[in-house]
């Protein structure tokens, strides 16, 4: 089974009640690009790649798309084969697996399609078919973010990461201790985003003032090597997201226990192809992460889910989705959606999810 055609779609996702704010990025609205395979042999399968706005990480939209019009044409006549279509990329482009992401998705669709298995199934076995999830709050003042806590609590997520950063610290630290008082002793477990967005001073003040909080800082500050400074210095477990930018880089931190999990994102890393070697590398060294995504719809959604679904359960921080936050579902029958904090896995083969083409309009590009 071989690429025969291959369409590339763009489609914009409004936030609801935007901004959705961060250390490094105010959120609006976002804008997803979207793949479609066609085989030569009919079978179809769709890819997402959705990054937050230019400033989150090195990606932005139509980054996403110039290089996928950059690798399309090779593409042609590869294999459908995860694999393969990822050496295949490599030859076509350096870099950027943000955009790799989402033609590894599709190929995953397409492959689980053909030989009709389910996504989870592919990627080794689904351990569960309710994945955890958490939410994610925005960065806000200490009342609003500690009620949308004990909301988000009653509501039966298991886990609740707050976002901090780019304003005076004084505030972070109140809302973490306000948000504790709500939720101490209930289970749900904390952790503190900084998204790149402290100073070590900073790491060092609020690990200090709030050494009786168990939270997880998530990448606090902006480079490895302000990790390696904190680390020695601090009582707190360090989670790596936007640092951990491919295995190489997985790699390193776990061999030097830089880091005590990791806050991992499908399409940074460059799809479910990679995305089951980090999960491997976790499992062997019991490092527990994250499996998100930046943002995307239910294409995306449901490419977490599915690898999501095959985490050991200790070592799964959860699958967080945008569904909460934007408007409206590609899949209007069988929508991947959270429900009591947690996500159904999809059924039927590849991806389980059936996009309303119409929805996305003419292709931006098709080869
Ligand atoms: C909470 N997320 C998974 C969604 C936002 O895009 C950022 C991200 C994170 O953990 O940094
Ligand atoms: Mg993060």
């Amino acid at each position: 089974m071989k690429i025969k055609k291959l369409d590339i779609y763009q489609h914009d996702l409004p936030v609801n009640n935007g901004p959705y704010t961060m250390a490094n990025a105010e959120v609006w609205a976002l804008d997803t690009t979207l793949v479609k395979i066609t085989t030569d042999t009919g079978v179809v399968g769709w890819g997402e790649t959705c990054p937050v706005g230019p400033t989150y990480a090195e990606a932005h939209a139509s980054g996403a798309r110039a290089a996928l019009i950059e690798m399309a044409p090779g593409l042609i006549g590869t294999q459908v084969l995860p694999l393969k279509v990822h050496r295949k990329m490599a030859s076509l482009l350096n870099g950027h697996h943000y955009a790799k992401a989402a033609i590894d998705i599709a190929t995953h669709d397409a492959l689980g399609k053909a030989i009709g298995l389910p996504l989870a199934d592919l990627l080794g076995g689904a351990v569960t078919d309710r994945i955890p999830s958490y939410y994610a709050t925005g960065v806000g003042m200490p009342d609003e973010i500690a009620r949308l806590a004990s909301e988000k609590q009653a509501e039966g997520y298991p886990r609740l990461q707050i976002k901090v950063g780019g304003r005076p610290i004084e505030i972070d630290i109140e809302v973490i201790a306000k948000v504790w008082e709500q939720i101490e002793g209930t289970g749900m477990r904390l952790a503190v985003d900084g998204n790149r967005g402290w100073t070590t001073r900073d790491v060092l003040r609020v690990s200090r003032e709030l050494v009786h909080i168990p939270f997880v800082m998530e990448q606090p500050c902006n480079t490895i090597q302000d990790l390696e400074k904190i680390r020695p210095q601090i009582q707190h477990a360090i989670y790596m997201d936007e640092n951990s930018v491919d295995l190489a880089t997985v790699i390193q931190a776990v061999g030097r226990e830089l880091v005590d999990g990791f806050g991992m994102k499908v399409t940074r890393i460059g799809g479910l192809q990679p995305m089951q070697t980090f999960r491997d590398i976790c499992e062997a060294r019991a490092l527990p992460h994250t499996c998100d995504d930046a943002w995307g719809g239910d294409i995306i959604a449901a490419a977490c889910t599915h690898i999501g679904a095959t985490i050991t359960p200790r070592l799964n921080e959860g699958v967080w989705l945008a569904q909460p936050y934007i408007e409206g579902h590609y899949d209007g029958k069988n929508p991947v959606k959270i429900d009591g904090g947690h996500i159904e896995l999809p059924v039927g083969p590849g991806l389980g999810v059936a996009p309303d083409e119409q929805m996305f309009g003419a292709p931006v590009a098709f080869f």
